[in-house]
């Protein structure tokens, strides 16, 4: 790229520096080079960049409009200004050293005045980004359709009352897989932005989840007959926009993907901060999923605990995200998948740098938690505690229990021959002060 071109004169590419670099223009633990087990941090991490928010954001709450204001943006000819803004993700992609990046349909191409016109957008830059992946080696993680933003989809896409919006919506996946195909897209996301409902009133629940099924069957089908290889990942969120959520969290999706035989197809794709607005810890999440063999790919981010809707910042919570990638890595890793930063700048975070600022802490966070847990695992004091506490299931009748050679009826005999179990300490302060002193020395 040009120098005339750079859409960020003045900010170098982000290098590693160490721990004790004092620049903040540095990762400080995020060594994309450094090889452990084989493999470049870099792979092992996976990290991507979410182009809604870190390309399309600028800065808007219900209470005002945006405060962003990014040099790219100026231009009567959308297509025109929406080349530009790519070249500069592009650039930024580099330059903060993420190998991949993640796009809804509408944010790389704006809506046209007709489905078929949208359609021919959307290819000019998706042409347009197959030449800028090629030139800087960066990959899509993942592809999505938004079914949200559109008045059209104001009472949800496939669980929309009339068919005729359910149609329309399956004709922007449609599109969405392709050119998520065409430009190697390593997985598929769908995101029920309204697939849940305000109100009973007017709203046939049943039917409503039966469509949803039948949209994502059609989906399966549809990657088959175009030769789409990527993985399928659900994505679930408790509320907001709507109310009640169907994907409500990775129980719920479980439930909902178990009964329309859709298991097979699908994985999740857990967010930090919807894990939160769900009730349960990031970790919870994560587990549930892995518990399944359903553990797909992360959302990183964070919420505000004094905040009630999804305020997608960036995290930097080392203890969280060391238990986060405890339960990852015991998992076997995210395999497709990757960490993917759908994180947004504050209103207040007006400037380029913040945009540098806001990857390096959370790249360097997750590198660190990565290197933590790698060591917490390591040395197994946790593991072993845990498999300790269920010692009494290896032999004798606890065995039983797990290979269900016993019932009831024998289990009542050993208690009334046993009497009153021992108790044993859960030792939970003794384990806090334990993981402290991973986190802290
Ligand atoms: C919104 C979601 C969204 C998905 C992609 O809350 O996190 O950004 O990741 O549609
Ligand atoms: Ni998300
Ligand atoms: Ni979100």
């Amino acid at each position: 790229m040009k120098k005339s071109q750079a859409h960020f004169p003045k900010i170098p590419p982000i290098a590693y520096e160490g721990p004790r670099s004092e620049n903040p223009l540095s990762f400080r633990h995020y060594n994309p080079a450094q090889i452990i087990d084989g493999r470049s941090l870099r792979d092992h991490l996976r990290f991507s960049i979410a182009y809604w928010h870190s390309f399309r954001g600028v800065g808007a709450d219900p209470f005002g409009w945006g405060t962003i204001v990014r040099p790219w943006e100026s231009g009567r000819d959308p297509l025109a200004v929406a080349r530009t803004r790519m070249d500069a993700a592009f650039e930024f992609f580099v330059k903060i050293q993420a190998p991949f990046w993640c796009f809804h349909d509408r944010d790389i191409a704006p809506e046209g005045r007709s489905l078929a016109e949208s359609n021919r957008n959307l290819d000019r830059l998706v042409a347009h980004a197959k030449q800028l992946q090629k030139a800087t080696g960066v990959k899509l993680l993942w592809g999505t359709a938004n079914l949200f933003s559109n008045p059209r989809y104001m009472c949800g896409a496939a669980t929309n009352p009339d068919a005729h919006v359910f149609a329309y919506a399956a004709a922007q996946v449609k599109k969405a897989l392709e050119v998520t195909k065409e430009l190697g897209g390593e997985n598929y996301v769908f995101w029920g932005g309204r697939e849940g409902y305000e109100t009973l009133l007017n709203t046939d629940l049943k039917r409503e989840q039966e469509h949803l099924a039948a949209f994502l069957h059609m989906a399966v089908d549809y990657a088959k007959v175009i030769g789409f290889k990527g993985q399928f990942l659900i994505e679930p969120k408790p509320k907001e926009p709507t109310k009640h959520q169907y994907d409500f969290d990775v129980a719920a999706g479980l439930a909902f993907l178990k009964t329309h035989g859709l298991d097979r197809h699908f994985k999740f794709n857990i967010e930090t901060n919807h894990a939160t607005l769900a009730g349960h810890t990031f970790q919870h999440e994560i587990e549930t999923a892995a518990a399944h063999g359903m553990l797909g790919s992360i959302d990183a981010n964070t919420g505000d605990l004094l905040l009630g809707w999804d305020t997608d910042q960036f995290n930097t919570d080392v203890k969280e995200l060391t238990l986060a990638m405890v339960s990852i890595l015991r998992a076997g890793g995210l395999g497709a998948g990757g960490f993917n930063f759908d994180a947004k700048l504050r209103r207040p975070s007006i400037d380029l740098e913040d945009l540098f600022y806001a990857h390096i802490g959370g790249f360097d966070t997750y590198a660190l938690a990565f290197k933590l847990a790698r060591r917490i695992l390591a040395e197994g004091k946790f593991t072993q505690f845990v498999a300790a506490r269920y010692n009494s299931y290896n032999a004798g009748f606890g065995r039983d229990i797990e290979s269900g050679r016993v019932g009831f009826k024998e289990l009542e005999k050993i208690a009334l021959k046993l009497g009153e179990p021992l108790s044993h300490s859960g030792r939970q302060e003794y384990l806090e002060n334990l993981l402290n002193q991973y986190l802290h020395g």
